[in-house]
């Protein structure tokens, strides 16, 4: 049974001072180097995406962030411009240590869909290609944290429990953002698909 880290989205855009600041989204990161510091296998992600995504409110007429649109794929809430590629919001944050990651996800790169989870993006069917790297280094057990606990924390972890990983959620180093009872949602469809919070 080997087990794997992931960190989910610790970039600046995401602390506060950023695009998208997830309140608190900073305080979990010496947690989080202390966590990486005991783990052998650390994997981290980074949302990635190019000027213009179609997941930032900007691009659409008339639309605010936060607002929902009907994408292909189903609803899509709008974000203010955030985490775009080479941008220093898109950076980790300082203070993560990344020294001891052996895997980086990138995700959210195609300007036409969202990449909340760290294994499919939005449509739920493209793959990020992590479930075969897990897989094939014979990973089965996973521990995540990071932000945001309501998206891109909980639809990894929802992803990750269906693809059959026993799946653990860190609550004390994962911070929300709380749109509308997002968070709540979010923590009975982990319970439900399996995952154990803590
Ligand atoms: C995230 C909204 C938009 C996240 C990413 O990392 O939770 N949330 N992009
Ligand atoms: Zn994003």
């Amino acid at each position: 049974m080997s087990h794997a880290l992931i960190v989910i989205d610790v970039q600046n855009d995401f602390c506060p001072g950023g695009a998208l600041a997830v309140p608190g989204g900073d305080a979990i990161v010496a947690g989080i180097n202390a966590l990486m510091a005991e783990t052998d296998t650390v994997v981290l992600t980074q949302d990635w995406h190019p000027a213009g995504h179609s997941s930032f409110a900007s691009s659409h007429a008339g639309k605010s962030p936060y607002d929902v649109i009907d994408m292909a794929y189903g609803p899509q809430v709008l974000w203010p411009d955030h985490c775009v590629q080479g941008s220093a919001g898109a950076a980790f944050h300082p203070k993560l240590d990344t020294t001891r990651a052996q895997m980086i996800v990138r995700k959210g790169f195609r300007t036409g869909i969202d990449s909340y989870s760290a294994f499919f993006e939005n449509d739920q069917t493209t793959p990020t290609g992590l479930d075969g790297y897990l897989r094939s280094r014979g990973i089965t057990t996973l521990t995540l944290v990071g932000l945001a606990t309501d998206f891109c924390v909980n639809f990894s972890a929802t992803d990750a429990a269906r693809l059959g990983y026993a799946t653990t959620v860190r609550s004390d180093l994962c911070r929300a953002i709380d749109l509308d009872g997002s968070l709540a949602a979010a923590q009975s469809g982990m319970q439900a698909a399996g995952v154990t919070l803590t």
